[in-house]
């Protein structure tokens, strides 16, 4: 018998790399996806896996739904990605990200205990969580301070994913996972925002790119590696929480520089500063060490920041506007 994994935000750009990985490792995958008004597989039709990922509608702000659809599905393990995720928009949201990427989780553990405490369940933990970093780089054993809406809702989420796993012997793995990029990104957040928009000034589609605080730092990897790691949490013998991260580091401009580089454009001639783009806190730095990682798991990050950036903008410049326009 093959085993089942439940996915939950699995219209994502992690819920897709997951089921990718999850399906050629000969596992049954079931999406787990918020009903809308119009169903968005775009990132599953992109890795051409829709066919082979049953999916049952589910909203982590229903308890009800999420019991049912455990007791329905009957997983081996459950991948909580379901969140709001954006931080920008959890300074205009603060609530409404608190109940879905907060209270979410919790509803999602709760369900677990109540249905069947032998699933074994991941959570989407987040680097976000160090926030105003109290030391550099960051580990497991590194305070946290969160600095937006979002990270004080992923660190309640965290807390009782530990919470449960002390409390009722949960197998609950939460992954502190540093930024994870490619061409599956949403396209508001700013790595996919300046491959794109570096790709549309080529084409000569548009002739500006208006970002935000081009100082901040960030330690981006490269999706489908981080969903490995998310799967290899839950084949150890113990539960335990990890960071996955590359252990550098590079300022936003660095990426744009780069980006626009590859497309021999001079950057300087089309990205503005608006003020717009600015948080009311900031995250100025993150850097981790994935060490435990490594020695624990196996794992390891495979792609450069340089190669990072080359695949998105190849990717971005690859395919036609109407195409990109559906991976959004
Ligand atoms: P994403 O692309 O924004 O995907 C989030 C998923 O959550 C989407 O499928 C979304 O569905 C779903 N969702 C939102 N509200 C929901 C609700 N009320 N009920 C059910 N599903 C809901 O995020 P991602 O980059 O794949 O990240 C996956 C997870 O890892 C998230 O929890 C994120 O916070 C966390 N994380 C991400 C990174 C990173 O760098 N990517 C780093 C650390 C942690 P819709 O398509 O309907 O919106
Ligand atoms: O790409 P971002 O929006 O990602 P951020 O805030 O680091 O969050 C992402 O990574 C977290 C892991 O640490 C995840 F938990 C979270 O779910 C999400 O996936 O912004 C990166 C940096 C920020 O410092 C932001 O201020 O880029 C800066 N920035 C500058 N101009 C911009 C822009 N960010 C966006 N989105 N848009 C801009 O125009």
């Amino acid at each position: 018998m093959s085993k089942k994994a439940l996915i939950t935000g699995i219209t994502g750009q992690d819920g897709a790399y997951l089921a990718k990985f999850l399906l050629s490792k000969g596992y049954q995958v079931v999406g787990a996806f918020r009903r809308s008004s119009i169903v968005n597989v775009s990132r599953l039709d992109y890795l051409g896996i829709t066919d082979q990922v049953e999916m049952a509608p589910f909203d982590v702000t229903d308890m009800g739904n999420i019991i049912g659809v455990l007791g329905k599905v009957r997983p081996n393990e459950l991948y909580n990605l379901a969140a709001q995720s954006f931080v920008a928009a959890s300074f205009d949201q603060p609530i409404a990200t608190g109940e879905i990427t907060g209270l979410g989780a919790a509803r999602v553990l709760e369900a677990v205990r109540l249905v069947n405490p032998k699933i074994k369940y991941y959570q989407a933990s987040s680097s976000e969580m160090f926030g105003k970093v109290q030391s550099m780089p960051q580990n497991e054993t590194t305070p946290f301070y969160p600095h937006s809406p979002y990270a004080v809702a992923k660190l309640y989420a965290h807390w009782m994913t530990v919470n449960y796993r002390e409390a009722y012997n949960i197998f609950a793995c939460s992954g502190i996972l540093f930024n994870h990029e490619s061409p599956l990104r949403g396209i508001e957040f700013v790595t996919r925002k300046i491959t794109r928009a570096a790709a549309q000034i080529k084409k000569g589609l548009v002739n500006q790119l208006s970002l935000g605080n081009l100082d901040a730092k960030r330690d981006w990897g490269y999706a489908p590696e981080y969903v490995e790691a998310m799967w290899l949490m839950l084949q150890q013998e113990q539960p335990d929480d990890y960071v996955i991260a590359t252990g550098e580091t590079h300022s936003v401009k660095e990426f744009v520089e780069e980006a626009f580089g590859c497309l021999d454009l001079d950057w300087r001639k089309y990205v503005v500063v608006d003020p717009a783009f600015f948080r009311p806190a900031e995250v100025d730095v993150l850097m981790g060490d994935a060490s435990k990682a490594g020695n624990k798991l196996g794992w390891q990050p495979r792609t450069t920041f340089k190669d990072l950036v080359r695949l998105m903008t190849d990717a971005d410049m690859a395919a036609s506007s109407m195409e990109r326009a559906c991976i959004r």
